[in-house]
């Protein structure tokens, strides 16, 4: 589609971070959980180098925590998703997804066992708050539910490290993949998760005073210099060459975690309360469709989302972008199982695409 404004009210709320990623140039914006997410400041391509050569600012407040607080926390979390969420620890990230009773994918957030009666949901972007308060009310368990006042800031990139360390100090290297600290930014302790919608490395610093947003955004930009910060966002390219999966665009609730190939993040046999795993252990090996990775050699049209072969409608495109590093077309689509079983190619606007699993395995594709 043509470029358009974005009209821009209450409704699309901003964050303490905006005025900063106003003045650094924002270019792009998309809204997310009814709040302003910056997409991109140079163009997708520009950022997407910076993103993997040096490091990034992202104002990824959109990632609303919905704090669930009360001796019921853990079993409302518990009966919202499918994974074995009992053995984790205090401070530890789960990607997990939610699930309704049919096994639909209501959200995929990353959970944070906060404290033991205190849960936040770090969502995706669908309307978490609403369900939860709905099954809280309707089996009357002991919780309140909110979404809290916290405002990610994400730090990527293979400098991530460096940059975090200067602002936060020499614990941060010790920080392992989904664990977290709290770590004193001006006298206040903060979480800092190593964590990140990107696959290039980086930190999530949960920032719970909106005085100290740009007082934040600041030092990181004083202190990267040298190190070629720039302000970014979660990046198209990055992204889908990463194999990350974006609710809404991916998928939604018509789409189960099998059909995702989020399959390591449900526990089957795991003797736990959970709403969808009934309707899930009977799905399991019998879904009807996968998302798949589709790979071609130069850009390709698509009309519209469907992909017809056969004359019928085999697959449904859901995100694409050109990777100017492998020199590839990519698209993820969500195709029938019947016709991946019997094919490694499709074709689309007269070119050949190669059917392959995800996430991409670029020495097996170039
Ligand atoms: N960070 C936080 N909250 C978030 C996101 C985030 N909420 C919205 C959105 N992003 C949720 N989606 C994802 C998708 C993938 C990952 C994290 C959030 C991710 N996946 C890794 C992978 O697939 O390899 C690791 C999964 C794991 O091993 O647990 O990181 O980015 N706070």
């Amino acid at each position: 589609m043509n470029d358009k404004i974005l009209s821009i009210s209450r409704r699309t709320r901003e964050t303490p971070y905006s005025r900063r990623v106003e003045a650094a140039g924002v270019k792009g914006y998309t809204v997310y959980n009814h709040m302003l997410l910056p997409t991109f400041f140079d163009s997708n391509e520009a950022d997407y180098w910076s993103l993997c050569e040096d490091v990034q600012v992202w104002d990824v407040s959109c990632e609303r925590q919905i704090e669930v607080v009360g001796p019921d926390s853990e079993r409302l979390i518990q009966l919202m998703t499918p994974r074995d969420i009992s053995k984790a620890s205090i401070g530890q990230g789960l990607y997990a997804p939610l699930c309704d009773e049919n096994g639909g994918i209501v959200n995929d957030p990353v959970l944070i066992k906060f404290a033991s009666d205190d849960w936040w949901i770090s969502i995706a972007d669908s309307d978490v708050r609403l369900w939860a308060r709905g099954l809280a009310q309707g089996f009357g368990f002991d919780v309140q539910i909110r979404e809290a006042a916290i405002w990610p800031l994400a730090v990527q990139g293979p400098k991530a490290e460096e940059l975090v360390t200067r602002v936060f100090g020499d614990e941060v290297p010790g920080i392992r993949f989904f664990r977290s600290k709290m770590l004193e930014y001006k006298g206040k302790p903060m979480m800092v998760m190593r964590s990140g919608y990107s696959k290039q490395g980086g930190f999530e610093i949960y920032l719970n005073d909106a005085d100290l947003a740009e007082p934040l955004w600041d030092e990181l930009f004083a202190r990267g210099q040298d190190l070629k910060v720039r302000a970014g966002g979660p990046n198209l390219i990055e992204r889908i060459e990463s194999g990350l999966l974006s609710y809404g665009n991916d998928m939604n609730y018509s789409h189960n975690p099998f059909e995702c190939g989020l399959d390591a993040f449900i526990d089957l046999d795991a003797d736990i309360d959970s709403m969808s795993l009934p309707a899930l252990r009977a799905l399991a090996g019998k879904h009807l469709h996968q998302l798949v990775g589709l790979v071609f050699e130069q850009p390709v049209e698509f009309a519209g989302y469907a992909v017809i072969a056969d004359n019928r409608v085999v697959a449904d495109v859901r995100s694409q972008v050109w990777s100017p590093r492998y020199r590839k077309y990519l698209a993820m689509a969500m195709m029938r199982r019947d016709f991946l079983a019997e094919n490694q190619s499709l074709t689309v606007d007269g070119k050949i695409g190669r059917i392959v699993d995800l996430p991409f395995d670029f020495d097996a594709i170039c």
